[in-house]
């Protein structure tokens, strides 16, 4: 079908479950929202509270006052909606002049055991395509993602408007 970049007509994961995505998680690509903040070695730690509701922890190099760069440590909960795969996550760091924010949080799609893609449209312009929009590209794996995942993840970031817009996220065992 036509791909007319709304972001409103993106497909997310179907009947998501959360408790299966739980655990770790290692980004391995990236495409970056206007003033990045993440660079590299991040390390996403998704988990389940008594209550059943979804909070995560990542850690990773960031950028912060236009070039310290640092190990950060931060913090998210996710607030639910009718849709099972589409979140709202707040989110702060261990120390007070790391990022803070609340952002759409969108399962796009994902194995549960090997991949995940999210995406996160921050800014819509009128037209309902997405102005500022950042998205991660997850393995269980730290050494990548599965050769056989590949092909599916390619075609959820041509749908999502963001082919070639990914950059490669390190992981060399710092953070
Ligand atoms: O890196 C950027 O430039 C923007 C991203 C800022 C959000 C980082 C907040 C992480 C809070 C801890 C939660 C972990 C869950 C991570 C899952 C996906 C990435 C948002």
């Amino acid at each position: 079908w036509a791909q007319d970049c709304q972001v409103e007509n993106f497909q997310v994961k179907q009947d998501f479950d959360k408790t299966r995505y739980a655990g770790t998680w290692y980004a391995v690509g990236k495409k970056d929202p206007e003033g990045l903040f993440l660079l590299d070695n991040v390390v996403a730690q998704f988990n389940i509270d008594d209550d059943g509701s979804m909070t995560a922890t990542a850690k990773g190099r960031v950028i912060i006052l236009n070039n310290w760069e640092m190990c950060a440590h931060m913090f998210a909960t996710f607030e639910e909606s009718p849709n099972p795969a589409k979140f709202r996550m707040r989110y702060w760091g261990a120390a007070s002049y790391l990022q803070t924010g609340n952002d759409e949080h969108w399962v796009i799609d994902t194995d549960y055991d090997n991949y995940a893609i999210h995406y996160s449209c921050r800014l819509l312009n009128e037209d309902g395509t997405c102005l500022d929009s950042y998205s991660f590209v997850f393995s269980r794996h730290p050494t990548g993602l599965r050769p056989e995942d590949q092909a599916i993840v390619t075609q959820k970031k041509t749908d999502l408007c963001l082919l070639g817009k990914y950059r490669r996220v390190a992981h060399n065992g710092e953070s």
